[in-house]
Protein backbone atom coordinates (compact mmCIF):
# COMPACT_ATOMS: atom_id res chain seq x y z
CA UNK A 1 0.00 0.00 0.00
CA UNK A 2 1.24 3.57 -0.12
CA UNK A 3 1.32 6.23 1.82
CA UNK A 4 0.22 9.52 1.21
CA UNK A 5 2.85 12.53 -0.54
CA UNK A 6 3.31 15.73 -2.15
CA UNK A 7 4.80 15.89 -5.57
CA UNK A 8 5.51 19.48 -5.32
CA UNK A 9 6.42 20.71 -9.03
CA UNK A 10 8.10 24.26 -9.42
CA UNK A 11 9.24 25.46 -12.43
CA UNK A 12 8.64 28.43 -14.98
CA UNK A 13 5.29 29.50 -16.17
CA UNK A 14 4.93 27.26 -19.40
CA UNK A 15 7.47 24.52 -18.66
CA UNK A 16 4.98 21.65 -18.45
CA UNK A 17 4.55 21.63 -14.49
CA UNK A 18 0.85 21.20 -15.06
CA UNK A 19 0.45 19.05 -17.88
CA UNK A 20 2.76 16.36 -16.23
CA UNK A 21 1.04 16.43 -12.86
CA UNK A 22 -2.16 15.86 -14.66
CA UNK A 23 -0.41 12.70 -16.69
CA UNK A 24 1.08 11.39 -13.18
CA UNK A 25 -2.24 12.12 -11.89
CA UNK A 26 -3.91 9.57 -14.62
CA UNK A 27 -0.95 6.96 -14.04
CA UNK A 28 -1.60 7.01 -10.37
CA UNK A 29 -5.16 6.74 -10.97
CA UNK A 30 -5.29 3.90 -12.78
CA UNK A 31 -3.50 2.16 -10.53
CA UNK A 32 -6.22 3.03 -7.73
CA UNK A 33 -4.06 5.39 -5.59
CA UNK A 34 -6.23 8.37 -4.85
CA UNK A 35 -4.64 11.78 -6.06
CA UNK A 36 -5.59 15.04 -6.47
CA UNK A 37 -3.61 17.89 -8.38
CA UNK A 38 -3.54 21.27 -7.14
CA UNK A 39 -3.12 23.89 -9.47
CA UNK A 40 -3.95 27.57 -10.92
CA UNK A 41 -7.25 26.75 -11.90
CA UNK A 42 -8.89 24.95 -8.71
CA UNK A 43 -6.73 27.47 -6.35
CA UNK A 44 -5.80 30.83 -7.51
CA UNK A 45 -9.56 30.85 -8.75
CA UNK A 46 -10.83 29.91 -5.30
CA UNK A 47 -9.30 29.93 -2.30
CA UNK A 48 -6.16 32.54 -3.05
CA UNK A 49 -8.11 34.72 -5.61
CA UNK A 50 -7.82 37.56 -3.41
CA UNK A 51 -3.89 37.00 -4.29
CA UNK A 52 -1.46 38.66 -6.72
CA UNK A 53 2.10 38.10 -7.82
CA UNK A 54 3.95 40.37 -5.57
CA UNK A 55 6.40 38.53 -3.60
CA UNK A 56 4.22 38.78 -0.42
CA UNK A 57 1.20 37.10 -2.08
CA UNK A 58 3.63 34.71 -3.60
CA UNK A 59 4.56 33.37 -0.36
CA UNK A 60 1.02 33.86 1.01
CA UNK A 61 0.00 31.53 -1.82
CA UNK A 62 2.29 29.34 -1.76
CA UNK A 63 2.00 28.79 2.28
CA UNK A 64 -1.89 27.66 2.02
CA UNK A 65 -1.32 25.14 -1.02
CA UNK A 66 1.25 23.59 1.36
CA UNK A 67 -0.91 22.95 4.25
CA UNK A 68 -3.81 22.68 1.57
CA UNK A 69 -1.78 19.75 0.33
CA UNK A 70 -0.58 18.73 4.21
CA UNK A 71 -4.51 17.97 5.12
CA UNK A 72 -4.97 15.68 1.60
CA UNK A 73 -1.26 13.89 2.23
CA UNK A 74 -2.25 13.29 5.78
CA UNK A 75 -5.47 11.69 4.63
CA UNK A 76 -3.12 9.27 2.11
CA UNK A 77 -3.76 10.76 -1.29
CA UNK A 78 -1.07 11.85 -3.21
CA UNK A 79 -1.25 15.16 -4.23
CA UNK A 80 0.43 16.94 -7.16
CA UNK A 81 0.78 20.52 -7.48
CA UNK A 82 1.79 23.01 -9.85
CA UNK A 83 2.97 26.20 -8.79
CA UNK A 84 5.94 28.17 -9.95
CA UNK A 85 6.79 28.23 -6.33
CA UNK A 86 10.06 31.22 -7.35
CA UNK A 87 11.12 31.53 -3.79
CA UNK A 88 13.29 28.62 -2.02
CA UNK A 89 12.55 30.10 1.30
CA UNK A 90 8.71 29.72 0.57
CA UNK A 91 9.46 25.75 -0.93
CA UNK A 92 12.01 25.25 2.11
CA UNK A 93 8.54 26.10 4.64
CA UNK A 94 6.53 23.59 3.21
CA UNK A 95 8.97 20.77 3.07
CA UNK A 96 9.45 21.56 6.85
CA UNK A 97 5.18 21.44 7.89
CA UNK A 98 5.53 18.32 6.12
CA UNK A 99 6.35 14.55 7.84
CA UNK A 100 9.88 13.81 6.83
CA UNK A 101 9.64 11.85 2.83
CA UNK A 102 6.28 13.41 2.28
CA UNK A 103 7.40 16.62 0.34
CA UNK A 104 8.92 15.79 -3.01
CA UNK A 105 10.35 18.30 -4.99
CA UNK A 106 10.45 18.13 -8.73
CA UNK A 107 12.00 20.73 -10.56
CA UNK A 108 10.51 21.03 -13.77
CA UNK A 109 13.67 22.41 -15.52
CA UNK A 110 13.12 24.23 -19.23
CA UNK A 111 15.30 27.13 -20.31
CA UNK A 112 13.47 30.74 -20.30
CA UNK A 113 14.17 30.45 -24.12
CA UNK A 114 11.90 26.89 -24.25
CA UNK A 115 8.99 28.47 -22.21
CA UNK A 116 9.28 32.11 -24.38
CA UNK A 117 8.85 30.46 -27.54
CA UNK A 118 5.91 28.22 -26.21
CA UNK A 119 4.03 31.08 -24.92
CA UNK A 120 0.93 29.28 -24.91
CA UNK A 121 -1.27 32.29 -23.17
CA UNK A 122 1.18 35.39 -24.67
CA UNK A 123 2.16 36.48 -21.09
CA UNK A 124 5.91 36.27 -21.73
CA UNK A 125 4.92 38.71 -24.83
CA UNK A 126 3.11 41.02 -22.55
CA UNK A 127 5.84 41.16 -19.68
CA UNK A 128 8.49 41.58 -22.47
CA UNK A 129 6.06 44.54 -23.66
CA UNK A 130 6.11 45.53 -20.08
CA UNK A 131 1.92 45.40 -19.88
CA UNK A 132 2.62 42.64 -17.41
CA UNK A 133 5.11 43.33 -14.61
CA UNK A 134 6.50 41.11 -12.21
CA UNK A 135 6.63 38.32 -14.49
CA UNK A 136 8.84 35.33 -13.87
CA UNK A 137 11.67 34.95 -15.17
CA UNK A 138 11.43 38.03 -17.45
CA UNK A 139 11.35 40.87 -14.24
CA UNK A 140 10.87 38.75 -11.01
CA UNK A 141 13.11 35.94 -10.32
CA UNK A 142 13.01 32.11 -10.26
CA UNK A 143 15.04 30.73 -7.31
CA UNK A 144 16.08 27.27 -9.28
CA UNK A 145 15.63 24.25 -6.38
CA UNK A 146 19.36 23.36 -5.55
CA UNK A 147 18.48 19.83 -3.63
CA UNK A 148 15.47 18.66 -5.59
CA UNK A 149 14.42 15.28 -5.05
CA UNK A 150 14.05 14.67 -9.35
CA UNK A 151 14.69 17.31 -11.79
CA UNK A 152 12.65 16.51 -15.26
CA UNK A 153 14.53 17.24 -18.53
CA UNK A 154 11.39 19.67 -20.16
CA UNK A 155 13.53 20.98 -23.12
CA UNK A 156 14.66 17.70 -24.52
CA UNK A 157 11.94 15.47 -23.34
CA UNK A 158 8.02 14.97 -23.93
CA UNK A 159 4.88 14.70 -21.30
CA UNK A 160 4.99 10.99 -21.07
CA UNK A 161 8.55 10.20 -20.63
CA UNK A 162 9.09 12.80 -18.37
CA UNK A 163 6.23 11.70 -16.29
CA UNK A 164 6.77 7.77 -16.45
CA UNK A 165 10.19 9.14 -14.30
CA UNK A 166 8.30 10.79 -12.01
CA UNK A 167 6.19 7.22 -11.47
CA UNK A 168 9.55 5.54 -11.38
CA UNK A 169 10.69 7.56 -8.73
CA UNK A 170 8.25 7.29 -6.72
CA UNK A 171 8.27 2.92 -7.07
CA UNK A 172 11.75 3.16 -6.53
CA UNK A 173 11.93 5.09 -3.53
CA UNK A 174 8.86 3.47 -1.56
CA UNK A 175 6.03 5.54 -2.25
CA UNK A 176 3.90 3.13 -4.28
C1 LIG B 1 4.21 34.65 -13.12
C2 LIG B 1 1.99 34.94 -13.69
C3 LIG B 1 2.11 36.29 -13.42
C4 LIG B 1 3.35 36.80 -12.98
C5 LIG B 1 0.07 35.91 -14.04
N1 LIG B 1 4.37 35.94 -12.83
O1 LIG B 1 1.34 30.21 -17.51
P1 LIG B 1 0.35 30.39 -16.43
O2 LIG B 1 0.01 31.91 -16.29
O3 LIG B 1 -0.86 29.58 -16.38
O4 LIG B 1 1.16 30.24 -15.11
C6 LIG B 1 1.41 31.46 -14.46
C7 LIG B 1 0.57 31.54 -13.20
C8 LIG B 1 1.50 31.53 -12.00
O5 LIG B 1 0.79 31.36 -10.80
P2 LIG B 1 1.42 30.54 -9.60
O6 LIG B 1 0.39 30.48 -8.53
O7 LIG B 1 1.98 29.27 -10.09
O8 LIG B 1 2.63 31.51 -9.19
S1 LIG B 1 3.43 31.56 -7.81
O9 LIG B 1 3.81 30.17 -7.47
O10 LIG B 1 4.62 32.39 -8.09
O11 LIG B 1 2.59 32.16 -6.78
C9 LIG B 1 0.86 32.57 -15.37
C10 LIG B 1 0.05 33.46 -14.46
O12 LIG B 1 -0.16 32.73 -13.24
N2 LIG B 1 0.72 34.71 -14.09
N3 LIG B 1 0.89 36.89 -13.64
N4 LIG B 1 3.52 38.10 -12.70
N5 LIG B 1 3.05 34.12 -13.56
Amino acid sequence: GHKGAVLWFTGLSACGKSTIANEVDYLLNQRGIHTIVLDGDNIRMGLNKNLGFSAEDRAENIRRIGEVAKLFATSGTIVGTAFISPYKADRDKVRAILALGEYVEIYVNASLETCEKRDPKGLYKKARAGELKNFTGIDDPYEAPEKPELVLDSDNKGIAELAQEVVAYLEQNGYL
